[in-house]
């Protein structure tokens, strides 16, 4: 059965998720650049990312996957940052093949692809730092992003599976998923396929195990939910501003403590 990953990116995040019966968390690159307030084109620093790894694992025991962007340099960098996540507590980390700095997928500045033999290099290093270890090795790939034809992105996801990838991590910001469906019936289920349907709906028709995707994410519909609820309060207080003390469409404070306590016994 596809499993559902949210994406979280502190302590709050991760508990809503882990109490809410979401099968895993995305350590979304976005949403943790935001809550730094950096954009999301890698200024966030390993050790940034680590300090949101841990005060999500504080929260939560679901499998974290750690969204490393292009893995921080080259193939020993990355096999070193994967190592430290997982030391940390990730039980995934996600690389894409993108050149450094990438940019978002959905952004509207041109983003070039990394070479296919160095990104391999990437995911048998990391694979190699993990060994003996139940981490994944997970591979984005930007393709169908960039626009580049079909067989490419098939092209791309063989080679990552020969480098030793655990998993395929198909990013598409289509508003349709014909392209990710076409890919899948194009692919021969050698690695299990995540898809992120942020700009597209899926079809609940469409058999998900059967094309083989193991995972969906919704990757920062969270974050993005968090901001239209404070937008919301603010909308309200536009109207009355002594209505804020009203609870109803916010958590009440013992609800709150309850979060934050949950460790203090
Ligand atoms: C993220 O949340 O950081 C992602 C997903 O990588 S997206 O921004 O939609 O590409
Ligand atoms: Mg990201």
């Amino acid at each position: 059965m596809a499993r559902f990953f949210w994406g979280a990116w502190d302590a709050v995040s991760a508990a809503t998720v882990d109490e809410a019966g979401g099968e895993g968390i995305w350590l979304s690159g976005l949403c943790c650049s935001a809550a730094y307030g950096l954009p999301d084109t890698e200024l966030l620093g390993l050790g940034d990312l680590m300090a949101c790894l841990g005060n999500v694992r504080r929260a939560s025991r679901l499998p974290v996957w750690v969204d490393c962007a292009t893995g921080f340099g080259d193939a020993a960098n990355f096999a070193v940052a994967a190592a430290d996540l997982h030391r940390g507590g990730a039980d995934g980390v996600c690389i894409e093949d993108k050149v450094f700095p990438k940019r978002n997928t959905f952004s509207k500045v041109s983003h070039a692809l990394e070479d296919v033999d160095r990104f391999c290099r990437k995911i048998e290093k990391a694979r190699a730092a993990l060994r003996g270890s139940s981490c994944q090795v997970i591979a984005r790939t930007e393709s169908l992003t960039v626009g580049e034809p079909l067989p490419d992105a098939l092209r791309r996801a063989s080679a990552y599976a020969d480098a030793g990838a655990d998993a395929l991590f198909l990013s598409n910001p289509a508003v349709s998923p014909g392209a990710a469906i076409e890919f899948l019936a194009g692919w021969n289920k050698r690695l299990p396929v995540i898809l992120l349907p942020t700009s597209y709906r899926l079809d609940p028709a469409v058999d998900l195990d059967d094309l083989g995707v193991s995972t969906v994410i919704y990757a920062n519909q969270l974050l993005r939910a968090a901001i239209s609820a404070m937008r919301q309060v603010f909308d309200r207080y536009g109207e009355d501003r002594l209505s804020v003390t009203d609870h109803e469409p916010m958590i009440s404070m013992a609800e709150m403590l309850r979060l934050t306590d949950k460790n203090l016994s």
